[in-house]
């Protein structure tokens, strides 16, 4: 079979005879193109054609084998495109609402005299599921993470910035072959940490902060993503307390979540412990997302998933957090597959609150 022939029954789901694929993450699931620009036209009497500039085109045609590859040096992506459609018969063509520029359809409807369809992210089903392929990508890149976490424990010192930090967290994961961060490192310190998705700045690291590194790696296209707090110096009551709600209300989704539940369900399992513990309105984010070619991709688990099933073989993060104005936050975040009767946690780094000594 080839590649994008995956995506032939969601064709025929959406009873259209293409699509026009612009999603990258899309193109390169089903292609195995890994480059940024293209447009990949797949219709249902079984062709691909994907579409790119000569800066990728020997790249394209190395990767994406199963495909016949255009060069928009000929003509134009929509006049390629209406070519294609044309020459394949095709009268209803799907593309995708959430990717599509304006100008792509003011242009596609200048080329294309097929009835255009808006779909949503149809494709992200066959992504949902993870392959061993797949897999052995995401574990390595936890694990690509898990050793940048116990390097920069050794940075963490009173007077070095936020910057610093997210810069040796990035340099640290990509020493170990990641190909870069899944998304900007996010590290909060002292009261910076109240806020879950603070941008790290020149504050300086100072005795007694709470320090949250949110990071994570690509590797091989795979995403990362995992969180630690720590305190650099000693702990003071509140934080020990807030620490170890997060850590509780942690444990209990691990213990407990496995596929066929629904995103709110395994939310609701650390929302309660969180919300009895009286931080009720401290943890206003989602307990997690899945993740794959993108750092946030569906099921995700959060109080409005009532109707999403988290299947086994999904990925998900499980990442609660309590965030008090003023004061401070902790987040624990960790990545997991979601099994049949459980999870597989591919995240080793340690929980126990680490207060950093001060040297
Ligand atoms: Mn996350």
């Amino acid at each position: 079979m080839r590649s994008w022939e995956r995506a032939l029954p969601i064709l025929e789901e959406q009873s259209v005879d293409a699509m026009i694929v612009r999603d990258m993450a899309n193109i390169r699931y089903l292609t195995g193109y890994t480059n940024d620009t293209g447009v990949l036209v797949i219709t249902k009497d079984g062709f691909a054609g994907l579409i790119t500039d000569f800066r990728f085109l020997f790249q394209a045609k190395s990767e994406a084998k199963d495909c016949e590859i255009f060069d928009v040096a000929q003509a134009s992506y929509d006049e390629l495109i209406g070519r294609i459609l044309t020459e394949h018969g095709v009268s209803r063509v799907a593309f995708e609402r959430g990717v599509t520029l304006y100008g792509d359809y003011e242009g596609m409807r200048k080329h294309c005299t097929q009835e255009l369809v808006p779909v949503d992210n149809i494709l992200i089903e066959l992504r949902k599921i993870k392959t061993a392929d797949e897999l052995e990508k995401l574990r390595r890149a936890e694990h690509i993470g898990d050793l940048a976490f116990e390097r920069i424990l050794g940075d963490i010192k009173p007077g070095v910035t936020e910057l610093e930090i997210a810069a040796k967290l990035t340099y640290y994961m990509c020493m170990e072959g990641a190909s870069g961060n899944s998304f900007p490192p996010i590290v909060a310190s002292g009261v910076n940490s109240s806020m879950p998705h603070a941008i790290p700045g020149a504050r300086a690291l100072r005795e007694g902060d709470f320090v949250t590194m949110d990071f994570g790696c690509v590797y091989e296209g795979y995403c990362s993503d995992m969180t630690r707090t720590v305190v650099l110096g000693k702990a003071d009551a509140k934080q020990k307390e807030i620490y170890a709600t997060v850590l509780r209300a942690q444990n209990a989704v691990l213990e407990q979540i496995r596929g066929g539940m629904t995103g709110m369900e395994i939310d609701g399992i650390a929302r309660a412990i969180i919300n009895e513990a009286g931080y009720e309105g401290c943890f206003g984010h989602g307990l997690g997302h899945s993740v794959g070619l993108e750092i946030h991709e569906p099921p995700y688990a959060n109080p409005r998933r009532q109707n999403e099933i988290v299947r086994a073989g999904s990925m998900m993060t499980v990442e609660p957090g309590i965030y008090v104005e003023n004061f401070g936050g902790v987040r624990i975040e960790d990545l997991v597959l979601v099994t049949e009767d459980g999870c597989e946690n591919f995240a080793h780094s340690p929980k126990e609150l680490i207060e950093l000594p001060i040297t």
